[in-house]
């Protein structure tokens, strides 16, 4: 007997023995029909979002599929947060001609009714804190008619150049968490700013639409208002050998909505890589379960893809299975030397064990969850294969417009490590788009080693080297 034909009745006894244990432990018969089909050749895959604790339950019937998730109803939006003032209502900014004494100018601001002032140094403007009842025009009318005033002027707001105007933007503590009561499911109260600093990250980068994202999952609703725009064709189906890519769950809508929804279009959600466009793989079938030769298949044609000057710069892998995989490994080898940046979720079981791709270091970004609080998520896997930790707690994002009830919008909230992954995978096309010339590698560190520090001091194994920061990662290196 050779020495492969021993270790294969090995594993075959090993089997055996599991199977025994398993029927002695009083698994019904569902479960034995589970491990039964894990001894096919061709190992199983599974889209990793939070099906309600039902792990073991595929998401069969379509009111199951409606429990795994919480939507929103249409309601009017006008929660758009500031008084929508062009310049403060309770101050005005006054220069006075060089040579005014500081006592005359002193006195001269309390005849106009200044409350308090303060002198911005260097430039000698006054901020002057005006009267109740006092309006700012009439404040600067009688001041610029004054001899001595060289210019008085409003205190315009400022406002982030790269927020964007989309109606459900703040429904996205993910992108920027201005913290208190939060309008996610539940209500919670969420911890300022912890978030991945989207809006600090847009001003340095918002995207190449030739950079793609290949998004290997359950397809993406390529006629979602948000996505239409985004996607670069219909891509592939690897589930039913088509080239209609076409998301009948919700799971890979979701997380391309995250990636790339259509941003500052006035409507519906913002994508962290606002200008990238989609690629469509689809490699897990209605019952949210796939194979491993579907996603090597699917990893080999995303590396290769190109239109045009367009091509796959990142890969979201929201998906994975508990066994390792050689074949699986050679197709992320080769995709990583193709110059593509590979992240994946860590897997929602709430324990020990990164799931695979995401476990493989040399090639891919292992992501965990986090919660509006920078707590890490309690069905987040952990595991010394952690890279870092994104927001995957009540997310906010498209969903297909077939399954949308009506009178409902087609957004949903999901929670999972699933809904981590995309925003890393969002800033690596970031980065991708303003620094073509790095090599996957160096994503992966200016990623890894950019975020806030969260959950025990220092790198650790539930969140890596903690939660995403796309400002950091984006922002001009400056020596001090
Ligand atoms: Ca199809
Ligand atoms: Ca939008
Ligand atoms: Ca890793
Ligand atoms: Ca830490």
């Amino acid at each position: 007997m050779s020495k492969l034909q021993k270790n294969k009745n090995k594993n075959w006894l090993v089997a055996v023995l599991a199977l025994l244990i398993f029927l002695a432990l009083g698994f019904g018969p569902a479960r034995v029909e589970l491990s039964a089909q894990k001894k096919k050749t061709d190992k199983r895959i599974s889209a990793l979002y939070n099906k309600n604790q039902k792990k073991a339950t595929p998401l069969s019937s379509q009111a199951e599929r409606k429990e795994a998730i919480r939507r929103i109803k249409a309601m009017s939006l006008s929660q758009t947060g500031g008084t929508g003032d062009k310049y403060s209502r309770e101050k005005v900014l006054v220069k006075f001609k060089p040579g005014l004494t500081t006592q005359s100018a002193d006195s001269l601001l309390k005849a106009y009714q200044a409350e308090s002032y303060h002198l911005i140094p260097k430039i000698n403007v006054y901020v002057v804190r005006i009267e109740d009842g006092v309006s700012v025009e009439d404040t600067l009318s009688a001041l610029k008619v004054n001899p001595d005033v060289l210019y008085a002027g409003p205190d315009y707001k400022l406002r982030l150049c790269a927020t964007p105007n989309d109606q459900l933007f703040s429904y996205q503590y993910a992108l920027s968490n201005p913290g208190g009561v939060l309008l996610i499911p539940g209500s919670p109260t969420g911890k300022p700013q912890a978030d991945i600093k989207a809006t600090g990250a847009w001003d340095y980068a918002k995207g190449d639409p030739n950079v793609l994202i290949a998004v290997l999952d359950t397809g993406i609703d390529y006629t979602h208002p948000e996505l239409v725009n985004q996607v670069i064709d219909h891509g592939k189906d690897f589930v039913n050998d088509d080239n209609e890519a076409y998301d009948d769950v919700w799971h890979g809508t979701h997380v391309a909505g995250i990636i790339a929804a259509q941003t500052n279009n006035s409507a519906g959600i913002a994508g962290v890589a606002w200008n990238c466009r989609l690629l469509a793989g689809k490699i897990i079938g209605a019952e949210g379960e796939g194979d491993y030769s579907d996603l090597i298949e699917a990893l080999i044609w995303a590396a290769d893809y190109t239109n045009g000057a367009a091509k796959v710069g990142v890969i979201n892998m929201s998906i994975g299975g508990t066994e390792p995989d050689e074949f699986l490994e050679e197709a992320l080898q080769y995709a990583y030397n193709k110059g593509i940046v590979l992240v994946a979720a860590a897997g929602n079981d709430g324990s020990q064990g990164v799931y695979y791709p995401a476990a493989y270091d040399n090639y891919c970004l292992a992501v965990g969850a986090t919660d509006y609080n920078d707590q890490i998520a309690d069905f987040s896997n952990y595991g010394p294969e952690m890279d870092v930790a994104a927001p995957g707690v009540g997310i906010i994002s498209t969903y297909p417009v077939a399954l949308t009830d009506p009178g409902y919008l087609p957004y949903a909230f999901a929670d999972g490590t699933s809904m981590a992954a995309p925003h890393v995978a969002g800033l690596a096309a970031l980065i991708k788009s303003v620094k073509p010339w790095l090599y996957p590698g160096d994503i992966m560190k200016i990623i890894k080693y950019s975020p806030d520090d969260v959950d025990s001091t220092g790198w650790d194994d539930y969140s890596g080297y903690g939660r995403l920061n796309a400002k950091r990662a984006l922002a001009p290196y400056v020596l001090k």
